[in-house]
């Protein structure tokens, strides 16, 4: 049987990284079978366009696994296959969470014949030889001979075969450009980020958040010697096609056992498995010194850091008090001296938020190392403690947000101000930190640094101004251009008749004797 397995685009931002769920699951498929992946962000289609396709290649079964933000393009999507006759299954978080309203038991229309429940690791070979048989359920979840619930060991992991895996659709580098980036230094004709993951959980349960009502408070982790391996191949197939690939560790929380995660990056340096790497840490493990040294020393380059809030009575109001404002600026100093930055979320709308909290978190930003910032709104997703809490206060203005997914738009009402202030501390967070002004201030403030650092943290901000600015065209990314050119000017100019370069920091010589890798243009993390 052909398969396929579709992500819906987001409609905000274009592809940057995969999906990992499409190349999980197609390394699980049963044998026999051919499965397809279309990434709707690389390669965007319509209803028609999609329902054209399976018909075209002869699809028997199509898995559209979507986030709540998706959820409405994913419902359409599958209501226009199944339209067609093909059966279609769904999973991922928001139908498992609101199965009902995919089989269309909540009242309304039905778009899955089967939905997959929770971690689909163990499922979804059943869900695969039940579609053949032309027996597909309703419902699938991981249990166990009793009837409970059961969340997959990691320990037995499958070989996702980067190798030989098409992954065209996901080359960051333009067509255009390849052939003459190819040459330069290890080669440039292929950029990927991809995602890893080296384990599932987290059990800090944040109010907002669906991962340990999902994933569940129990953490589970891969075997360091099946995540060295992963990078040992993604670091093969780089070298093959004269190209580049860093990896997102997209684990919640990478760092949740801190012992686990030094010995894995003790590993991956060992096995000079070592690349450009991202990962989410919450600020409280970032206290320790020497896990920030294995870090750097293992090619940590982003650190996604989930501030959320300058404030410790919204901190607290969200169950995420483990998070202390005034340890931010010592976390980033700590990153910064190794040549690690941080991409900062902030949330706004919190139930003490009040007028100028974006002005007031600025202004606590601007003293930081550079980095990137992001700036969300309080969202409730459909079964976290946040969306009950709301529901049963009476304060949810639109309890189905997700029909009509509406970008930077709040659901709920908050306390000590407006909806629309809300959105205007969102807009004015997002303009003053990625205005040209201070995207040259960022650059300037690293110069003391390497050309590369500088470039760097320009092309990172250049790109992350895409996800509240969407530049999908051309003209936009001129115009981006346009409005940055004093910086651009200043860069090339240093590129090309260069400067007194100042030696590396020396605290990016780590206790391990490896030097931090100048980054390079491009290499932009997320
Ligand atoms: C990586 C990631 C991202 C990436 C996404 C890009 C990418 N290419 O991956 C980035 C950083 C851009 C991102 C952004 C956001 N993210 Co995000 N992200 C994640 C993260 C950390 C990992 C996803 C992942 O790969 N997990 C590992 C895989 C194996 O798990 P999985 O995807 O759930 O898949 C398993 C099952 O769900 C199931 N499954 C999934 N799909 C399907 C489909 C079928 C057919 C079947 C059978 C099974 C199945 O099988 C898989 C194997 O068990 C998750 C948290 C998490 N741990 O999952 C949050 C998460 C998905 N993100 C979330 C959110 C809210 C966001 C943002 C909206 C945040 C924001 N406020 O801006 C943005 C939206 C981005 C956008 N523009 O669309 C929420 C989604 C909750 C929800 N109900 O939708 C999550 C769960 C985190 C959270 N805090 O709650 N995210
Ligand atoms: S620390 Fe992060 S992943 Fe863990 S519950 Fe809080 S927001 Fe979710």
């Amino acid at each position: 049987m052909r398969i396929l397995l579709y992500n819906p685009d987001n409609g905000v931002t274009r592809n940057f990284m995969p999906h990992l769920w499409m190349f999980l699951l197609k390394a699980l498929t049963p044998p026999g079978h051919e499965v397809l992946l279309i990434d709707g962000n690389a390669q965007p289609m319509d209803e028609r366009k999609i329902a054209e396709y399976v018909r075209e290649q002869n699809i028997g079964l199509v898995g559209i696994g979507a986030m709540t933000r998706m959820i409405a393009k994913a419902y359409r999507i599958a209501d226009a296959i199944r339209a067609s006759g093909v059966p279609v299954v769904m999973g991922g978080p928001h139908v498992t969470e609101l199965a009902d309203e995919a089989l269309g038991r909540d009242g309304g229309p039905r778009h899955a014949d089967a939905v997959a429940l929770g971690e689909a690791d163990e499922t979804w070979p059943q869900i695969v030889n039940d579609a053949v048989s032309g027996q597909l359920k309703e419902k699938y979840a991981p249990i166990d001979d009793m009837g409970k619930e059961r969340k997959p060991s990691l320990k037995r992991y499958p070989v996702i075969p980067w190798d030989s895996i098409d992954l065209d659709q996901f080359n960051l580098v333009p067509k255009s450009a390849a052939a003459l980036l190819r040459k330069v230094g290890e080669g440039w004709a292929t950029f990927r980020i991809v995602p890893v993951e080296s384990g599932r959980g987290c059990p800090y349960g944040c109010e907002f958040c669906t991962v340990t009502g999902f994933f569940g408070d129990s953490i589970r982790f891969r075997t360091n010697e099946s995540v060295v391996n992963e990078l040992l191949l993604l670091k093969a197939r780089a070298r093959k096609e004269r190209g580049q690939m860093a990896v997102f560790f997209i684990d919640d929380n990478f760092a949740i056992n801190v012992k686990r995660t030094k010995s894995l990056l003790r590993d991956i340096i060992a096995a000079k498995a070592r690349v450009h790497w991202v990962a989410q840490i919450s600020a409280n493990l970032l206290r320790d010194e020497e896990l920030v040294d294995l870090i750097a020393a293992s090619g940590g380059k982003w650190i996604f850091i989930g501030m959320e809030s300058i404030d410790p009575a919204n901190l607290k109001d969200v169950n995420k008090g483990f998070n202390k404002p005034h340890e931010y600026a010592a976390v980033l100093e700590r990153l910064a001296q190794r040549n690690v930055y941080a991409i900062t979320s902030f949330i706004f709308g919190m139930d003490n938020d009040t007028s100028g909290v974006a002005e007031r978190t600025l202004a606590q930003v601007r003293t930081w190392p550079p980095g990137l910032p992001i700036f969300g709104l309080l969202t409730p997703l459909p079964a976290t403690p946040l969306y009950k809490r709301l529901e049963t206060s009476g304060r949810l203005t639109r309890p189905k947000h997700w029909r009509e997914f509406i970008p930077f738009a709040m659901a709920h009402t908050p306390l000590r101000m407006t909806i629309e202030q809300a959105h205007s501390e969102v807009k004015y967070g997002w303009e003053q930190a990625y205005s040209p002004e201070a995207l040259a201030q960022a650059v300037d403030s690293l110069s003391d640094q390497p050309l590369g650092y500088r470039i760097n943290i320009f092309l990172a901000r250049l790109c992350f101004r895409g996800i509240y600015f969407p530049m999908m065209g051309k003209m936009a990314w001129l115009k981006a251009v346009a409005q940055n050119r004093q910086t651009i000017f200043k860069l090339v100019r240093e590129a090309l008749f260069g400067r007194r370069i100042l030696p590396a920091n020396p605290a990016a010589q780590d206790a391990y004797g490896a030097v931090a890798a100048p980054d390079v243009p491009g290499e932009v993390g997320v």
